[in-house]
Order: C-alpha cells, then sequence, then structure tokens
C-alpha cells in the first residue's frame, strides 16, 4: 500500500484513481497557490534545443484566434465558448498494444515527467501560422513507459465528448470525437510532444486544455486538443479531418510548400498579428523541422499523403 508523496513510486507502481486523491489535493493545492500569489509564478520548465529563436505571438493572439470546432467555427468561439468547459480533473485512458493499459490521473503523469518549454511554430493547413511557446513533454515518454508493444504500428487520439460544456458538440458539425492519429515512428520523435501549458502557465481552455498533441512540422488539425484516449493499434487509425475530405486533409499532412490545398496554394502563409500589410512568410517544408524528421519519409511519396 502506498501513501502520499513516495519520490520512488515507478510508473510501473501506479494505481487507480481514487488512492491517488491525496496526491491531486496536494498539487491542486499548491496549484491554487501559485495562481493567487502573484502572476510571476509560472510552470517549471526546461529550456529546449528544439526552441525556435523566431519571436513568439503574444497570449492574446494565440488565446483569441483558434481552431477548436468543439466550441463553433469561428476564431473568436473557442474563447468566448469555453467558459463552462472544465478541464479539472481529468484522466486519459492508454489502451491497445501497451503493456500497462489504464486510466491515468493527469496529475499523477505531470508529477513524473520534466516539463520543457518549446517555443515551436506552427502552421494550419488554412495558411496562417503562429509561433508558440509550449509548456510540455515528449509524447515517446509517457509511450516509453507504459510500455509499446511489437505490433503496434499507429497511435491513435481522441478528443473528450462533453456536449454540454462543448457547444460546437450540440451540432453534427464533426462525426465526434475528433480523432487524430500518427505512425508510431512519428509518435516517439523527440519533437512531438504533449503540451499542458503555454507562456509558462496551463494551457488555456481554447487550446486544449489540460493536455494536447502538438506536432509542429504536420497541419495543425493533427495537433489534437484536450486528449481523453490514447490507443496503440497495429492499423492506421480513423481520422477525423481525413474520414470527412480525404483529398483535402490526407493522414500524413506534413507541412509542404509544393504541395497546395486543392482549394488554395500552401507557398506561404499569413504569420496571425502581422497586421493588415504584413508580408507573407515563405512556408518551409515540414515547416522548417526537415533536419530533424525528413528521414521518417525517405522512399515515401510525399506528394501522396494518404
Ligand atoms: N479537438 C480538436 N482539436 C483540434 C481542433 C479541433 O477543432 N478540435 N482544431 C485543430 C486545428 S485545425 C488547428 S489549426 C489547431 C489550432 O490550435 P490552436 O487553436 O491552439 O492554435 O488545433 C487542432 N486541434
Ligand atoms: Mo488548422
Amino acid at each position: 500500500m502506498r501513501k502520499g508523496f513516495d519520490g520512488n513510486l515507478r510508473w510501473s507502481d501506479v494505481t487507480p484513481k481514487a488512492q491517488w486523491m491525496n496526491r491531486r489535493s496536494l498539487m491542486l493545492g499548491a496549484g491554487a497557490a501559485m495562481v493567487a500569489g502573484s502572476a510571476a509564478a509560472k510552470i517549471p520548465t526546461v529550456p529546449s534545443a528544439f526552441s525556435t529563436g523566431a519571436a513568439p505571438n503574444t497570449l492574446e493572439e494565440i488565446t483569441s484566434y483558434n481552431n477548436f470546432y468543439e466550441f463553433g467555427t469561428g476564431k473568436e468561439d473557442p474563447m468566448r465558448n469555453s467558459q463552462a468547459f472544465e478541464p479539472d480533473p481529468w484522466s486519459v485512458k492508454i489502451d491497445g498494444l501497451v503493456d500497462k493499459p489504464g486510466s491515468y490521473d493527469l496529475v499523477d503523469i505531470l508529477g513524473r515527467v520534466t516539463l520543457e518549454e518549446r517555443i515551436y511554430r506552427f502552421r494550419c493547413v488554412e495558411a496562417w501560422s503562429m509561433v508558440v511557446p509550449w509548456v510540455g513533454f515528449e509524447l515517446a515518454t509517457l509511450l516509453n513507459r507504459v510500455g509499446v508493444r511489437p505490433g503496434a504500428k499507429f497511435v491513435a487520439f481522441e478528443t473528450v465528448v462533453r456536449p454540454e460544456q462543448m457547444p460546437g458538440q450540440r451540432s453534427p458539425l464533426l462525426d465526434w470525437p475528433y480523432r487524430e492519429g500518427l505512425r508510431l515512428d512519428e509518435a516517439m520523435h523527440p519533437l512531438t510532444i504533449l503540451a499542458t501549458g503555454l507562456y509558462g502557465e496551463p494551457m488555456p481552455k481554447q487550446n486544449g486544455a489540460p493536455i494536447r498533441l502538438v506536432v509542429p512540422w504536420k497541419y495543425g488539425f493533427k495537433s489534437i486538443k484536450s486528449i481523453v484516449r490514447i490507443s496503440l493499434t497495429d492499423t492506421m487509425p480513423v481520422t477525423t479531418w481525413n474520414t470527412m475530405n480525404r483529398r483535402e486533409y490526407g493522414f500524413y499532412s506534413n507541412v509542404n510548400p509544393e504541395v497546395d490545398h486543392p482549394r488554395w496554394s500552401q507557398t506561404s502563409e499569413r504569420r496571425v498579428g502581422g497586421g493588415l500589410f504584413a508580408k507573407r512568410v515563405d512556408t518551409q517544408m515540414f515547416n522548417g523541422y526537415g533536419e530533424q524528421v525528413a528521414h521518417l519519409y525517405a522512399g515515401q511519396d510525399l506528394a501522396k499523403d494518404y
């Protein structure tokens, strides 16, 4: 029987949710004190060599121009309509081809990882972009701890379904839950993170509180928000946008200035916040992360995305 904080607990010792309530209240209490204390109290993070030196967008830009259809399709809808969303408590179900399937409490997960600041370029398929200082940890850390079984080839993700808190889900805009997926090598890549905050603060609701995926070399829709389920599979997962329109939203959807969207060019992008007269930015292959990720696609026809 384990109680309270035991720094020596191993991931494999993770027990059902109820037993972690003490730990939860302690950590949440600390969080509340932090918020009440001062604006200067940030989530402790370590810097990352993967961060870009580009100037981040402002917090206001990052939190007022969003895609999160669970809260509506307008860019300001997620900011306006996410007030009632309750991201705590939260747990993530991990299942499929893993050694230790289960429902993992987020507070518990966060107590066992080193959070990094990752300043990444972020490129939406709609041809706008931002630079975001995420707080997060590598997805590979989590997957390694739950133990990926031989035979697993893909990772599938699902967003929470809560129509009472997510007004967009009261309409059949998408086939809820929002679903995404990665090939296992993409999921294990060190650039792929689970983000739990930005600008040193817990993740804003409109950006995918309390935990979302960030895959910086792919179009933004791959970076699924408010994740409640991660499944290891041997077949390519069914994903929301790919199912909606296979031709326009490929499973891989790597940022690629040479492959236009059927309805618009992908050669350049509008950096959000640049103002009306700002020059468009040239879109880079793999969103500028080619040196790190191009090898994943050796021999794969990048123009054929599914
Ligand atoms: N669950 C969910 N995740 C989602 C979306 C969504 O509508 N629902 N939109 C995607 C799209 S199209 C983009 S561009 C990014 C936007 O992330 P941001 O609002 O933090 O910039 O979230 C992605 N993740
Ligand atoms: Mo997007």
